[in-house]
């Protein structure tokens, strides 16, 4: 029996576990740092402990820190949220070791999916489709050349402690293997402290899908259907939806089966997802297995019926689980808005700060898993997001609609937020028909910056026109909504989010 649950993770998420442990009469314990003092997830919990400064690694990160507050407080198990130590072996097994249950898989498990190359070493083993390509660290160059030429360009070169996009490199001829190579080895070792690099064929614009799987601790594992996540930028995820609308019922079955195939080849228990790449031809291959709860279980939990976090807690508890595969039913469609403070006008740049005015949406269909409130100050020292807007409606049609109606009764004030960007992709015919890839967001976000440039093209040739036209009034450039001066500054500034990249993004979480 698990009573008390220490909750080692902070906003949204922290929340969202407190609420399950209310649900089940557990007792929610928070941990904080001194930046989140005045926290939504501190006050929402029955007990709150300091962990200390800010800085993540002298607080959320500090594994000595956090496991000592969990056996203070007397705490029978510990609930990693995402980010943060969710995904560290070392960790789960300090929880162990001091005799809290690690509410997540086995730091054995955990180890094996860390490293990208033993992954899929495993994965090959068990008849999982990889990607072709190797399964080890390169030795040389001449090596790395050979295999490419099988492989055939273009080539990706990856990361064997990688994930999150670092440490790869895309290859599209031989000539641009050596430095590409140096590149990725170099951009590895400072990552992640291991320069390891590995080589797969290059899917062309393929779609991101992820199953999501729970297992049990006595061998149960089931599935419970796909996530589309291709709506990216950097690596982080925007926009999320189940189910995909390129999945069809025999697609989902065999990427499902696959994934449970893929969590029972490392012995696997508790909530985790796999994570595929699919080709335009609905080829899928395995990509990398998350250890984790993920930022957007909501959108499964919406069609599935089941609560995610409940389960992960039952599972941990010794549990089986309740529902076997056949009693898994998909109903609906569920999309998630990822609300972030940034600032549209600066490349998504964080955009933190105090929010003196909130409106949060609700209604029908509408659930908003939020980590924030009127007056607190969003810090600088942590991911940005703010909430997640998480529609549901029984089609997918219904959803985009419901989501809009929930977007524009939604307002953040004090600090820039990306809420227009759904607005922008919730009215684009392209992702109304479901033409979507991982490129997807730089196409749309590049038209929009084009456009604007076309606007403003168009206002500064019709400002001329009127000013050397005789007949036009001074009146009509000076009163134009679009005119000259009020756009130029727009222009310029949407014109750098295409042109500049963000590095600051990179460094997020999941
Ligand atoms: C790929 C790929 C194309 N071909 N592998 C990016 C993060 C890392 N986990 C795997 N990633 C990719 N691997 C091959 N063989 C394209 C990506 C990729 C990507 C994948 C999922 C979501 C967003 C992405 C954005 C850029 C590249």
């Amino acid at each position: 029996m698990i009573q008390k649950i220490l909750i080692a993770n902070r906003g949204e998420i922290a929340l969202r576990i407190v609420r399950a442990c209310r649900e089940m009469g557990i007792i929610p314990v928070a941990v904080y740092s001194e930046a989140d003092r005045a926290a939504l997830h501190v006050r929402m919990a029955a007990e709150a402990y300091s962990l200390g400064a800010s800085p993540a690694l002298e607080s959320y990160l500090d594994i000595e820190k956090v496991v000592t507050v969990a056996k203070r407080c007397g705490a029978d198990a510990l609930h990693p949220g995402y980010g943060f130590l969710s995904e560290n072996a070392d960790f789960a097994e300090a929880c162990a070791n001091a005799g809290i249950k690690f509410i997540g898989p086995s730091p054995k498990s955990m180890r094996i999916m860390g490293s990208k190359t033993r992954a899929r070493q495993e994965m090959e083993k068990h008849g999982v489709p990889c990607v072709p390509g190797n399964s080890q660290a390169l030795e040389s160059f001449e090596e790395a050349a050979q295999i490419a030429q099988n492989i055939g360009y273009p080539v990706m070169l990856k990361a064997a402690a990688g994930g999150g996009g670092k440490g790869m490199r895309l290859v599209r001829e031989p000539q641009e293997l050596r430095s590409a190579l140096e590149a990725a080895q170099s951009e590895s070792q400072r990552a992640f402290g291991d320069g390891s690099v590995y080589i797969e064929e290059a899917i062309l614009n393929p779609r991101h899908i992820e199953i999501q799987i729970l297992a049990d601790e006595h061998g149960n594992t089931i599935h419970l259907g796909e996530r589309e996540c291709s709506i990216q930028r950097r690596h982080q995820k925007v926009l999320e939806e189940s189910p995909s609308s390129f999945v069809d019922v025999a697609l989902r079955n065999k990427m499902g089966e696959v994934a449970v195939q893929a969590a029972s080849a490392v012995g696997y228990s508790n909530a985790g997802t796999v994570e595929f790449l699919v080709s335009q031809d609905k080829n899928f291959y395995f990509l990398e297995m998350n250890t984790r709860l993920q930022v957007e279980h909501p959108v499964t939990e919406l069609v599935t019926g089941v609560d995610l976090v409940q389960m992960q807690i039952r599972i941990a508890a010794g549990e089986r689980l309740p529902v076997r595969q056949e009693d898994v039913n998909f109903r609906g469609h569920a999309i998630e808005c990822r609300i972030y403070a940034e600032d549209p006008d600066n490349q998504y740049f964080p955009s933190p700060g105090k929010i003196t005015l909130l409106q949060e949406p609700s209604g029908p269909g509408i659930r908003l898993d939020s980590g924030v409130y009127e007056g607190w100050t969003v810090p600088v020292d942590y991911d940005p997001l703010l909430a997640k807007l998480t529609a549901y409606a029984e089609n997918r049609e219904q959803v985009v609609s419901r989501l809009l109606r929930a977007l524009d009764e939604m307002f953040v004030g004090g600090i820039q937020t990306n809420i227009a960007l759904f607005r922008r992709i919730l009215n684009d015919p392209g992702f109304r028909e479901g033409k979507i890839d991982i490129e997807y967001l730089n196409r749309l976000t590049a038209s929009v910056a084009a456009d604007h440039q076309h606007n403003e093209i168009a206002a500064l040739a019709a400002g001329l026109f009127a000013v050397l036209d005789e007949t036009s009034s001074r009146d009509s450039i000076m009163h134009d909504p679009v005119g000259p001066i009020v756009s130029a500054s727009r222009w310029k500034r949407s014109a750098k989010i295409e042109s500049l990249q963000w590095q600051a993004n990179d460094d997020r979480q999941n």
